[in-house]
């Protein structure tokens, strides 16, 4: 072997803090974040070393246009098995006729769903992104938006909850080619079944987009859309614990539609590694182990929202039946972007998000969301749920720079971190 090769060949295999040193170390801070601080972005988790690993394999190299062997390229073989073990896995998991694993992730999922059942210019009813739906869902800064007509659903005001009733008058009046059912931020149940009498009332294709709530469908805690939709799009990485991507399942007889909306329709290869990463989550999700993990979940949301109830704070709707759920800071007098920036400086990490109706712009809002996949995922349970209550109200009720509040922030953020650390996820 020549010295330039073997110098090429020590690179190729250099770890990666030899290699490129700075983001290496940003690497090694996010580490320290994620260990360090309480996270409670609905939408994220912590993935296991399994899926990492997988996310991480030399299947990167591979390019594997087309479906298992179907495809444009010699070499195929191992790609073949990863994605036939991940779609087998997927079908098996949603009770689903047929499953695409290609979508790069939850966007361009739910754009293979729309690809797959309408032409530009067709009418989606869907919920509104203020209410706590997606940009996906027909948004006008969204493709969505701009490739459809849409037409939207909201909230009751009084209630915060979906109104079926209004729902379906709002269907006859808009008459859309399809009905897109899920959200962003709906912490009660979704009713799919009464989804489809709707969308049979009127002609209409039912679609879901369950990237929230995939994980609790999948364990059995949160109706399944599977039977009573056309097609269900989900996102893999957030109450499902995988890589970041997405998926389409659907009925047989759309099978060829999804396919071909997939690829060639809107992507060019796959990303092989991704997908045995899901191939991986979607076994993990498959183990006793994964359906305590998602009980417990339910548990822990309904636990939090209760002891900040207890507390004083308003939520939207009154509480939740799933993963996360939405707090109305506007009777503090204070914005989600405050509420926001506070925590995150004391070590709690959520988002600011916008209330139904609200008056607030979408980057200061009137409240935050709040999931608790991540921290039931490092183990924690109801005592712990009791003590995030009590640090977030003591940090967003002591917002202000007097000595007496800022000494109420510094005690948080101590305590912040001791609970984190009492739950360590990866080892350093
Ligand atoms: N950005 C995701 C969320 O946080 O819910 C939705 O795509």
């Amino acid at each position: 072997m020549g010295n330039s090769e073997s110098t090429l060949m020590s690179e190729i295999n250099r770890p990666l803090e030899q290699a490129d040193p700075e983001i290496a170390e940003a690497i090694r801070l996010d580490v320290e974040r994620q260990n360090h601080k309480i996270l409670l972005i609905a939408s994220e988790n912590y993935v296991s070393k399994a899926v990492m690993e997988a996310t991480g394999s030399v299947l990167t190299n591979k390019y594997a246009e087309g479906y298992p062997l179907k495809r444009y390229y010699g070499g195929c073989e191992n790609a073949d098995t990863v994605e036939t073990i991940a779609i087998e896995r997927a079908k098996e998991l949603f009770g689903a006729e047929h499953a695409n694993v290609q979508p790069h992730a939850g966007s361009q999922a739910n754009m293979a769903a729309y690809f797959a059942f309408l032409k530009p210019g067709d009418r989606i009813l869907a919920m509104e992104l203020a209410h706590g739906g997606h940009l996906t869902h027909g948004s006008p800064v969204n493709f969505s938006g701009t490739l459809y007509q849409s037409c939207a659903y909201g909230v009751d005001p009084e209630t915060e909850l979906l109104d079926y009733d209004k729902i379906q008058q709002l269907a006859e009046e808009c008459r859309p080619k399809a009905i897109m059912t899920g959200a962003t931020v709906y912490p009660r149940y979704i009713d799919f079944a009464r989804f489809r009498k709707i969308a049979d009332s009127v002609g209409a294709v039912l679609l879901a987009d369950i990237a929230h709530t995939a994980g609790l469908v999948a364990a059995g805690e949160h109706p399944s859309p599977v039977p009573y939709c056309d097609a269900v799009t989900f996102t893999t990485h957030k109450t499902l614990r995988g890589p970041r991507s997405g998926i389409v399942l659907c009925k047989a007889e759309h099978a060829k539609a999804i396919d071909r909306a997939v690829f060639p329709g809107l992507q060019g290869g796959p990303l092989v590694h991704v997908i045995a990463a899901k191939a991986v989550c979607l076994k993990e999700a498959m183990q006793p182990s994964f359906k305590d993990y998602q009980r417990q979940v339910k548990l822990n949301a309904r636990a939090l929202a209760e002891e900040l109830a207890n507390r004083g704070i308003r939520l939207v709707s009154g509480g939740t039946d799933t993963h996360l759920m939405l707090v109305d800071l506007t009777p503090l007098g204070i914005t989600g972007k405050a509420a926001q920036e506070a925590l995150d400086e004391v070590g709690i990490v959520a988002n600011k998000n916008m209330i139904p109706f609200d008056t607030q712009k979408p980057m200061v809002t009137s409240g935050i969301r709040i999931g608790v996949p991540c921290v039931t995922t490092r183990g924690m349970k109801e005592p712990e749920m009791a003590k995030i209550a009590d640090l977030i109200m003591r940090c967003v009720t002591n917002l202000g720079d007097s000595a007496a509040e800022v000494a109420v922030r510094e005690s948080v953020a101590r305590e912040a971190r001791a609970l984190a650390d009492a739950f360590p996820v990866y080892p350093v």
